[in-house]
Formats: C-alpha cells, structure tokens, sequence
C-alpha cells in the first residue's frame, strides 16, 4: 500500500513532511506560481508548485509540507512538493470534474459514467445510498434479522407475471428474480427474521424518472407479527437507522448536496386506502402518483410527517401472497410507505396457512404447480409474518432532491440503456 496521508486528515500534519496520493483534480499554472488540486476519497488537497504540472485526472502521490494557508480547502496547502505521475490519462475527462456546477446533461453523464462519477456532486449521491445500506442493515441487525442472499435466476415470476425478464437457463425458460419475496418467506421458517440488500429486475416498459430495469431492494420479512402494523413498526426502525448512518458516515456528501434530512416521526401518520381514495375524491383501486404526491403534502401539513403510510389496498390489487383484512372484506393487509410524494416501500401481512394459499391461487385461476417449492414452507408450519421491500435509488432520490432515479446509481438499466 502507498504510505499516504488522507487529504482530510492533512491540517493534523501542520509543519511535517507528508505524501498525499489521488487525482489531479484542478491544474491552474499562473506566471509566478501553479497549483494542483488533488482529489482522493476523503476530499481535496492543495499543493503550490512551480512550471509544468501534470494536467487533470493524472494519478499523482505528491510529497510536500504541510502550511497553513486561509484560501486552500481545509486551511492548509502542501509546498515544495516532490510529484510522481502514477498514472497518465490518455484523453482528457468529458467535461471538467472541477467545477462545482456540474458542467454536462444526464445523458452525457451516464454515458461516461466511470469518469463522470468521480465529480464530488455526482458521487455524493451513492455516498448517501452506500450509508443507507450500512444503517440499514445495522438496525435490522440489532432487532435480530438474519442476513440472507438469495436467487436471482428463478423458474417462477412473484409480484404477477407481469414485467418479468425471460432467460435461457441451460435450455430451460427462467426469469430474472423480481423481488426474493418468496424465498425471503421462505427462509422466515428457517431464522424467523430476515433482510436481504440485492438487486431485483423488472422489464418495465415505462420511461419514467422514478422506474428502473434494475434496482436495489432492501427487503425484510419477519414472523410472529399479530399484524402488519408490526411490520409497519420495524420499517419505521429501519428508516430511522438509514437516516442516523446517512448523518454519521455522509455527513460531507448530505452538506455538499444541501440535503435537509427529514424526521421520522415516533409514529408515522397512517391513513386507510379508503381514506386516501375519499380525500382524494377517487374511486380508482390504486392511487396514481398525482395522489401520492397530494396525500404526501397533507401529510405535512397535518402531521408534520415527510413520510406516511396507506394501509388497506384493495386485495384485487395486491399479489395472492397477500393477507385479507378479517375485518374489511375486499381489503388487505398491505401498505405502502409515501416518502416525499412517492411510494417507497410496499409491505404487508402475508398468508400463512397452507390451504389459504391453495385457495388464493384457486381464486385467482393461477396452478399450484409452478409455487410448489415455495409453498413447502407452509405446508410444514410457518408463523404469522409479514415483510416490506424499500427501492434504494427511490430512498436516494427523494433523500437528495434529485429529480431523476438514475442520478441515484451508478449503471443505470432502462429501457434503452445497456451500457456502460
Ligand atoms: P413492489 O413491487 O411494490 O413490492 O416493490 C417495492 C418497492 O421497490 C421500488 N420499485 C422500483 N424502484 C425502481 N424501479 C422500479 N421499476 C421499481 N419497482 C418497484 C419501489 C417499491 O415501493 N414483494 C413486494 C414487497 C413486499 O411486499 O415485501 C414488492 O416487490 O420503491
């Protein structure tokens, strides 16, 4: 490993002779004096230096002395720099990484993602994403969850056929795993309570901001709940702990995006489907994003809450995994999370009897056969549970106020784009 001082930690070296190593970040060489501004992943260092310099995202180690100075980032500059080029770019970056408006269009952006990407703006946001993951699964650590990984190539479609990737598996028709729902029930017979942070594919034709072909689904599934609003429970826990680690571990990326961090109230308002469809003045079975945006507005006005829950979807519009509500027939025991005007998360209490699921598919002219693996767990006894799935680059985008999913990931997949 090269011997380096972090470029965040350097006025803890005031007066000593350090080496710093990263990416030329900013050469400006004036008559009398140059400097480079070099970037590594803890932020920005200066170094004062004379003639040619190596130009932007050449890979140095500098070795300099530390000196106080009030105009460079963080109040101290390197002099008398001895520089090492590590590595030479062959070609200029796409725009210029130093500017502090990103000088370039989405497009252009993801089309040179491993370049763009090194923007301290545009890296910021998967900073903010990698923290939520970390606090994430420290909370449903510390609540007892097991930490699962489960298959992703699948004989079965699970959240309706709809929308699902085709593949050759060795000859055989499979599916790309749209969500581990079943296997993440599954395994709740096995430890009881379960998460699992992994991708999830869905062909979805919508060219939307809020739509992806791949995403991230934080998902967890828990037993013994006496309904899903213990399920809604533990999601409030683990909004809280992402938000709590997005504080401590991205403390830079939240200041330099300008991130107000909402509250998560005690509570979290929760509003009935039927509710939602009255003061909305719908009769639609599912709400449209307009509503979802109105709903999450008088959410703050009346609860003070950026966040709120619609309980009780209509079980025509929920998977036949899905828990009736004993006390409202039609109605489930699903929600969904709002967040900012958009859903998400999506949750709910699940059947747990065997001859429900074979009466559940019955209903819903679907076979058994295909569900078969799956409904072993339940023919040998599984507990009352329930579960949610939290879409990351949703959780991201509304968190940083970026207006399109796919500033929140690195590769986005969609509709027209494969590479890079
Ligand atoms: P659902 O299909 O609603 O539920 O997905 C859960 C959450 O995933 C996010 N999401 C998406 N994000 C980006 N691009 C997409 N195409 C996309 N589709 C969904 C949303 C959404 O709320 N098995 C159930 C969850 C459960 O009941 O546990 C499921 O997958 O944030």
């Amino acid at each position: 490993m090269i011997s380096r001082v972090m470029t965040a930690e350097l006025a803890e070296h005031a007066g000593q002779r350090v080496t710093i190593a990263g990416w030329v970040h900013r050469r400006r060489q004036l008559k009398s004096v140059s400097f480079l501004v070099v970037r590594d992943r803890t932020g920005l260092a200066q170094v004062v230096a004379e003639g040619d310099l190596p130009g932007e995202e050449n890979v140095v180690q500098v070795t300099g002395t530390v000196t106080a100075s009030s105009q460079a980032p963080g109040g101290v500059e390197l002099v008398k720099p001895e520089i090492e080029v590590l590595a030479e770019p062959g070609a200029p970056p796409p725009f210029d990484l130093y500017r502090p408006v990103v000088p370039a269009a989405l497009p252009t952006i993801l089309d040179h993602a491993p370049v763009a990407l090194r923007h301290p703006l545009l890296r910021a946001p998967l900073e903010i994403s990698a923290a939520s993951v970390a606090g994430f699964r420290e909370t449903l650590d510390r609540l007892g969850f097991t930490e699962i990984h489960t298959p992703k190539i699948v004989a079965s479609a699970t959240e309706s056929g709809a929308n699902v990737f085709g593949i050759d598996y060795f000859g055989r028709p499979a599916y790309l795993a749209q969500s581990p729902q079943f296997y993440k029930q599954t395994m709740v017979g096995v430890f009881e309570r379960v998460y699992e942070v992994g991708p999830v594919f869905r062909a979805e034709p919508h060219d939307t901001v809020r739509h992806l072909a791949q995403y991230t689904s934080l998902d967890a599934e828990l037993g013994f709940v006496a309904g899903h609003r213990d399920v809604m429970a533990v999601l409030r826990e683990a909004v809280a702990g992402m938000l709590e680690s997005v504080r401590r571990r991205a403390a830079s990326a939240v200041s330099s995006l300008g991130v107000s961090l909402p509250a998560v109230p005690a509570e979290i308002p929760a509003i009935h489907f039927t509710e939602a469809q009255r003061m909305t003045s719908s009769d639609e079975p599912d709400l449209s994003p307009a509503q979802e945006r109105w709903l999450s507005e008088w959410a703050v006005r009346e609860h003070g809450s950026e966040f709120l829950f619609v309980t009780g979807y209509p079980m025509a519009k929920r998977p036949f995994y899905t828990h009736p509500d004993p006390a409202r027939p039609g109605y489930s025991n699903g929600f969904d999370l709002l967040f900012r005007g958009l859903e998400l998360v999506t949750g709910g209490q699940r059947l747990h009897r065997h001859e429900d699921y074979l009466t559940a598919l019955e209903e819903r002219g679907e076979p058994v056969e295909p569900y078969e693996g799956y409904l072993q767990a339940f023919r040998y006894g599984m507990p009352p549970h329930g579960g949610f799935a939290l879409g990351l680059e949703r959780w991201t985008a509304r968190l940083t106020g970026a207006a399109n999913i796919r500033q929140t990931t690195a590769f986005p997949r969609d509709l027209h784009r494969l590479s890079p």
